[in-house]
């Protein structure tokens, strides 16, 4: 439910032309990227000027979603002249898709010390409190959601053109798992409804997000499931382990080991599934699971890391054997 206070603040906050930014979590996913477009272009669309700054690169696969080309990536030299510039100038920060600041990598110290008014529209567990006006909710499944709530509470729904509900259904289906998740509620649908009438093409946007591999990309994953799952603990956990020399030899980039931690999930009875993946300094983990299995809290007690309950990242200093040892027989936990 989109709160009707914060509805009017933001209605009184955006009543004269701003200068807005809107920033988003680092590696932004398809919610972060279609979410902060479509609301940038909701923006514009009202007279404001608006500028989007992602922390870091997005994958190239996501290169597609309409008003890439504007986004100001912290990370590259030119752009991030102009990205603290704007911020400098920012009357209006809009936080999307994240909501602890320090989050944003580095980005957080501009943000944590600018004076303008900040609006946070996310639905991550535990917000930080240091928004003018909150919109945090976490039974939304997607920032995209709740963007798209919150424009036609604000009267907008008209505004909503094709460019915009392409971006909103980018974001929508992507954190639903094209509607497979257990995050897909009733509103999940009468949102994606829509959008759809407002001009996103469920086959196009479905084709973007799926078919997008290359044959390298294919055979290691292929590779992986062949080689590399393991199913443990009575058949209701599974991980794969990736070393560093395997992602030398497939030439691994940003975004690649995207949707591989969910094959494990057709084996019937796996309940777990994880993706260990070595960097230089540690193993990266990224856990899946289904029904009550609490993945979120299961990595912010042992993996330094957190998200949501069917889906968290986290990281082990160790090495990857002793890693695997010691979450074979953690995991044991979940499942009495
Ligand atoms: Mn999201």
């Amino acid at each position: 439910m989109i709160n009707h206070d914060n509805i009017h603040a933001l209605r009184m906050l955006l009543s004269t032309p701003r200068r807005c930014v809107i920033v988003t979590h680092p590696r932004p996913d398809a919610d972060a990227l279609g979410s902060s477009l479509g609301w940038k272009r909701y923006l514009e669309l009202k007279g404001h000027s608006a500028s989007f700054i992602s922390p870091t690169h997005y994958t190239a696969n996501l290169a597609w979603i309409k008003g890439t080309e504007t986004i100001l990536d912290f990370e590259d030299e030119k752009n991030n002249r102009v990205a603290r510039q704007k911020l400098a100038e920012a009357e209006v920060i809009f936080v999307l898709d994240f909501n602890v600041q320090a989050r944003s990598e580095k980005v957080a110290d501009l943000l944590i010390q600018s004076t303008a008014a900040k609006v946070m529209i996310d639905h991550h567990q535990q917000p930080e409190g240091f928004a003018a006006i909150t919109f945090s909710d976490t039974t939304y499944a997607a920032t995209a959601e709740m963007v798209y709530d919150v424009i036609c509470e604000l009267g907008d729904e008209k505004l909503i053109d094709a460019v915009i509900a392409e971006d909103l259904y980018a974001g929508l289906v992507a954190d639903t798992g094209f509607f497979q998740h257990s995050n897909t509620t009733p509103n999940v649908f009468k949102v994606a409804s829509g959008l759809i009438a407002r001009g996103a093409s469920p086959d196009y946007v479905s084709d973007k997000i799926n078919n997008v591999f290359d044959e390298r990309r294919l055979h290691y994953f292929g590779y992986a499931l062949l080689e590399k799952l393991k199913v443990v603990n009575d058949g209701r956990v599974a991980y794969i382990s990736i070393g560093q020399s395997e992602a030398r030899r497939f030439n691994l980039q940003l975004g690649d080991n995207e949707g591989l931690v969910n094959y494990a999930f057709k084996v019937s009875t796996v309940k777990l599934s994880v993706l260990f993946s070595e960097e230089r300094d540690k193993v990266k983990i990224s856990f899946r699971s289904k029904d009550d299995i609490d993945v979120n809290a299961f990595s912010r007690k042992y993996y330094e890391g957190g998200g949501h309950r069917n889906a968290s990242g986290g990281k082990s200093m160790l090495s990857m054997e002793e890693t695997e040892k010691l979450f074979i027989e953690r995991s044991k936990e979940l499942f009495q």
